[in-house]
């Protein structure tokens, strides 16, 4: 695998992906800079605290002190609330696990739409209030895996994303749905960092988006999203990948050939297009296990993230090796 140096190494496994982005922008001629801030991010995470959550959390005591059986899976604790809210991926407000609970408060998320649009015959601009009362949000209890090897169970509040496509009616020639993040830094409060280029983009196979696990989330623990998890609706896609869950979105578009993914996009030799979870395929790094936050030790990594029974199917005759 080509990113693996031992120089990328002793950064700390977490920082794996940092590293590589300070290479690319080493790569681009921003050698200094990035090296300097790549080292910063690295301390930040060795020596920071907990971080003190910027937001007031609507629900101080969350569910799982209430009501944990509710909350969790068979042998599976549902992830702390404050956890789930303070260690988050949001390249757009800073590359480091916490800075998004931090920065990301800055989110305007209301008026907020969301359009769906393209190979579709009923093309709409849903108002969110108007695309929660049309398709009712529910408790759905998902792992969640990010390809940096940490993971989660995650108390979602939301509905099929199949449901929403299908009432667009989607045109013969539909093959692919891509997603895209709100890209709007005046109006929407979500500074341009030169982490990515923006606006966020995902896809998935026209049939993996009807899938009834595919969820369009708005809450977590019945409250709803914060910022920092992607107000105030994200992409859930439980059996695969964590970046294939794309937050704040606000553009939902069928289309004919497979999209760009903003993962792909940066790293073509590591990243494809599918991400399903798989403990035997390398991505970024070893893959066979996870540190379930909250949890002491590894867990083994489960195949499609322990959904293979609901989703195996859909890649039947293909090659999971090469189709990452
Ligand atoms: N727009 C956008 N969506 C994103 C990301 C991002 O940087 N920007 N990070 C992804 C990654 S890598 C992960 S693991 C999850 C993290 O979701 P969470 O912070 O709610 O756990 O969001 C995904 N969606
Ligand atoms: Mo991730």
């Amino acid at each position: 695998m080509l990113i693996k140096k031992p120089d990328d190494i002793k950064g700390g496994e977490i920082t794996d992906r940092k590293v590589y982005l300070s290479r690319r922008n080493f790569l681009r001629g921003a050698a200094l800079a990035a090296t300097t801030f790549a080292t910063g991010v690295v301390y930040k995470q060795l020596l920071a605290p907990q971080p003190e959550l910027a937001t007031p959390v609507g629900r101080v005591e969350p569910g799982p002190q209430s009501a944990p059986k509710k909350w969790g899976l068979p042998g599976e604790e549902a992830t702390e609330y404050q956890k789930i809210a303070s260690y988050n991926n949001f390249y757009e407000f800073g590359t480091d696990k916490y800075s998004p609970a931090r920065r990301a408060q800055s989110l305007v998320t209301k008026p907020w739409t969301v359009s769906v649009e393209g190979l579709v015959n009923k093309p709409k601009v849903f108002d969110l209030d108007e695309l929660t009362r049309l398709f009712p949000p529910e408790d759905r209890i998902y792992r969640h895996r990010c390809v940096e090897g940490w993971s989660m169970v995650i108390p979602w509040l939301g509905f099929s994303l199949g449901d929403l496509i299908k009432q667009s009616e989607p045109q013969g020639g539909a093959k692919y749905v891509a997603f895209e993040t709100a890209n709007d830094p005046k109006g929407r409060g979500i500074p341009q960092t030169d982490a990515l280029t923006w606006p966020y983009v995902e896809g998935l196979r026209l049939d993996e988006a009807l899938h009834p696990l595919a969820t369009l989330a708005v809450g977590i623990y019945g409250e709803p999203l914060l910022p920092q998890n992607g107000a105030p609706v994200r992409l859930v896609v439980p059996w695969k990948y964590g970046f294939k869950s794309i937050k704040s979105i606000v553009r939902i578009k069928l289309v004919e050939r497979m999209p760009t993914t903003t993962w792909v996009k940066e790293v073509p030799s590591v990243y494809g297009f599918f991400s399903n979870v798989n403990p035997s395929v390398d991505v970024l790094r070893a893959q066979a296990t996870e540190q379930r936050i909250g949890e002491w030790g590894r867990r083994q990594t489960l195949p499609f993230n322990g959904y293979a029974e609901q989703v195996a199917g859909l890649y039947d005759g293909m090659d999971l090796s090469y189709y990452v």
